[in-house]
């Protein structure tokens, strides 16, 4: 099969540099200078104003205007992927989805119409990258560096991944499931990116095969036409375009499992831990991290003194927001903010706080998210090599006038 390079930036409609400074503005200040020298605003096919971090592989950062939704538009929706070697929307037609593994009773072959004809569940869900806010890191840590726009929350629609198990059956050594996608590296020797799942995550109701976001058909950059949903977990593990998903009785020894997307132990307490991954060094990153964003008022933008509303959205790994505070005295006080429409525990949370009068010059907001399961977000950044889980309090100056 012929196969060649898709670069999502070729004919991007580049913004004028007088756009692209207020579109950057929108994408969050708070960058340290030099991290990001090469971001632009681009619109690769399928795709509206993104902000360009990579094209080769393709990593595309949601601006913060479009978070002012608790579900983030499809053609907004981030980008990112390890390898540059992408499949065409050609390719793709042929599409199939072989079921085997070590511990699997069977094999099989399914097409899209096979997996469409399974009963099809829905979960509104926050697929954000471990790596998320990378950039706001400091000391400044290697690796894409993403402000806030690491993430997006949509409706996703598919199959339950145990009910497809469920159509090879397993093996009772079945220890893991390991997903494989149509993607690749340009060099044989680039690690194939391969994820896996402990069985009992894998067996949740709410992991699906989604071939479905926001009711129309995954775009190409987001997994055309399948792609794993894990609710509550980083990114890494929502697997585009699967090809293969195996049943092992043996851990994944890949690079992206043991080597990538790691975190010291006891750094970031997990619901659901992964101990078949666990190593004396460290563990694999599993649950999102309680966060919030302000999406309004933008940072150094100016406010009303006689009053003005903080809107943003909140999300945690699926114990759901309990609360979200904000305070403009660095911190002594807080006060509670009214909470939006509950899309259930795993999608983002709108909210909004009226902040009365306040003396003409700067304002610092800070807003912090409690979850249900009582985690808070940290004051300081809990520091960590690769960058990831970057939830801590942050600041928003603004001008009231
Ligand atoms: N096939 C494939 N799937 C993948 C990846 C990839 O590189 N290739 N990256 C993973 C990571 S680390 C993230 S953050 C998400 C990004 O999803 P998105 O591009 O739909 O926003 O895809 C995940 N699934
Ligand atoms: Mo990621």
């Amino acid at each position: 099969m012929h196969r060649r390079t898709l670069m999502l930036g070729s004919g991007a409609a580049l913004l004028g540099a007088r756009e692209a400074a207020a579109a950057g503005a929108l994408s969050d200040p708070g960058l340290p200078a030099g991290t990001r020298e090469v971001a632009e605003m681009a619109s690769p096919p399928g795709k509206v104003k993104l902000i360009r971090l990579t094209d080769r592989p393709p990593n595309y950062e949601t601006p913060l205007e479009a978070f002012r939704t608790p579900i983030t538009p499809n053609n907004r929706f981030f980008v990112r992927y390890h390898l540059a070697e992408l499949p065409t929307m050609a390719e793709l037609k042929d599409w199939t989805l072989t079921l085997g593994g070590d511990a699997a009773a069977g094999t099989a072959k399914l097409t899209l119409a096979d997996l469409r004809r399974l009963p099809a569940a829905e979960v509104t869900a926050v697929c954000q990258c471990a790596g998320n806010r990378r950039g706001l890191f400091s000391p400044h840590v290697p690796g894409v560096q993403w402000s806030i726009g690491a993430m997006g929350c949509a409706r996703w629609r598919g199959a339950r991944l145990r009910d497809v198990l469920k159509l090879v059956g397993m093996k009772p050594e079945a220890l893991e499931v390991r997903f494989h996608g149509s993607d690749h590296g340009p060099l044989s020797e680039t690690p194939i990116f391969r994820k896996s799942l402990p069985m009992a995550r894998a067996l949740d109701p709410n992991t699906l095969i989604a071939w479905e976001m926001n009711g129309a058909a995954l775009p190409l950059a987001n997994g055309f036409p399948a792609r794993i949903i894990v609710p509550g977990w980083t990114a890494t593990y929502w697997m585009k375009h699967v090809t293969s998903i195996d049943i092992t009785s043996a851990a994944d020894d890949g690079f992206w499992m043991q080597k990538a997307y790691r975190v010291p132990h006891g750094v970031f307490p997990a619901a659901a831990p992964f101990p078949s991954q666990d190593t004396a060094q460290n563990s694999p990153v599993t649950d999102i991290v309680v966060n919030t964003l302000v999406t309004d008022p933008v940072a150094d933008s100016r406010v009303h003194a006689g009053g003005f509303e903080v809107r943003g959205i909140a999300w945690d790994g699926g114990s759901g927001i309990h609360q979200v505070e904000v305070s403009i005295d660095e911190g002594k006080t807080w006060q509670t903010a009214k909470l939006d429409k509950d899309l259930g525990p795993f999608a983002f949370r709108a909210w909004r706080h009226p902040i009365a009068r306040v003396a003409p010059g700067p304002v610092a907001l800070r807003v912090r998210a409690t979850a249900n399961n009582g985690a808070v977000q940290p004051d300081q950044l809990m520091f960590n090599p690769a960058g990831y889980h970057n939830n801590a309090v942050r600041t928003v100056h603004v001008v009231a006038a």
